[in-house]
């Protein structure tokens, strides 16, 4: 995928183009090329960096949220299959889903098609995702990580909720804890017990693929 698709899709997100949106992905899903789908996913989060920002400033309001979102889970649909590269050998299980109170799964998913392209079985949880589930997911599949995905400020208390209830239930120790999302820091994430912070899927899946390994 060249600059300028990518810029022609950044635009079409921005114009609320959803035809014109899935016309570009539709073209890169068609080539199978990894790097192209890759490229594709940044200029969609490049796109939804500027959203968040107009929605802040009150330049765009919910309806333009909403519509992007849908805009965007679509074109993560189409690009899914070819950043899910299945064929790679297994490196364990990970559970993973988004904090409870919180909606957004758009990062999730993206960091769940490199989990599973480098060769993770991933039991995905969802959004708005319990304390209790969280644990009886960990307790049944017992995975390698748990990784939450979290946005949203104010749930971004229940990731210590989770970590204390495996504590309580004495499964803390046996696996390793993964945060990200746009409201989380490093300082924040270490703070409440994580055992690292990712910004971003590439890095996240590095450090799983770290902890697999025995690093
Ligand atoms: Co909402 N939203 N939203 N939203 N939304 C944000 C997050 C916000 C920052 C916008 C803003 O005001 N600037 C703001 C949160 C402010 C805050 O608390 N800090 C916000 C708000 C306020 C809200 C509502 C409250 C709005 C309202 O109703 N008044 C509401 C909340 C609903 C709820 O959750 N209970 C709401 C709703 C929505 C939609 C449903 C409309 C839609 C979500 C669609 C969906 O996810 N299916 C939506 C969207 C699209 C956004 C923005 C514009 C884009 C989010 C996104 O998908 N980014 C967002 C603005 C922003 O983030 N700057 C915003 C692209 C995605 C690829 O990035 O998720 O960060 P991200 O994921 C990255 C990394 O963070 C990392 O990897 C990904 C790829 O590299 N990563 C992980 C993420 N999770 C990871 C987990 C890992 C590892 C890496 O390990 C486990």
């Amino acid at each position: 995928m060249s600059a300028q698709e990518m810029e022609k899709l950044k635009e079409a997100l921005l114009d609320l183009n959803k035809a014109g949106v899935l016309e570009v992905v539709s073209a890169t899903a068609t080539t199978a090329d990894l790097q192209a789908a890759k490229l594709a996913v940044e200029a969609i989060a490049g796109a939804l960096q500027v959203v968040g920002k107009r929605f802040q400033e009150g330049e765009w309001f919910l309806d333009e949220l909403v519509y992007s979102g849908e805009i965007a889970k679509q074109a993560m649909e189409k690009l899914s299959p070819i950043l899910c590269d299945e064929t790679q050998p297994t490196q364990g299980c990970v559970v993973i889903g988004t904090v409870f109170g919180d909606l957004h799964d758009l990062g999730k998913d993206i960091f769940i098609n490199f989990a599973t392209s480098a060769g993770f079985k991933v039991i995905d949880l969802g959004v708005n995702v319990s304390v209790e589930a969280f644990t009886k997911a960990v307790l049944e599949h017992q995975p390698v990580a748990l990784g939450i995905s979290c946005l949203l400020t104010p749930a971004a208390g229940g990731i210590p909720q989770v970590i204390q209830d495996l504590v309580e239930k004495g499964v803390r120790e046996s696996l390793k804890i993964i945060v990200g999302g746009a409201a989380l820091t490093e300082k924040f994430s270490l703070e409440v017990g994580a055992d690292a912070f990712a910004p971003d899927a590439v890095t996240g899946t590095d450090i799983i693929r770290a902890w697999s390994e025995g690093q």
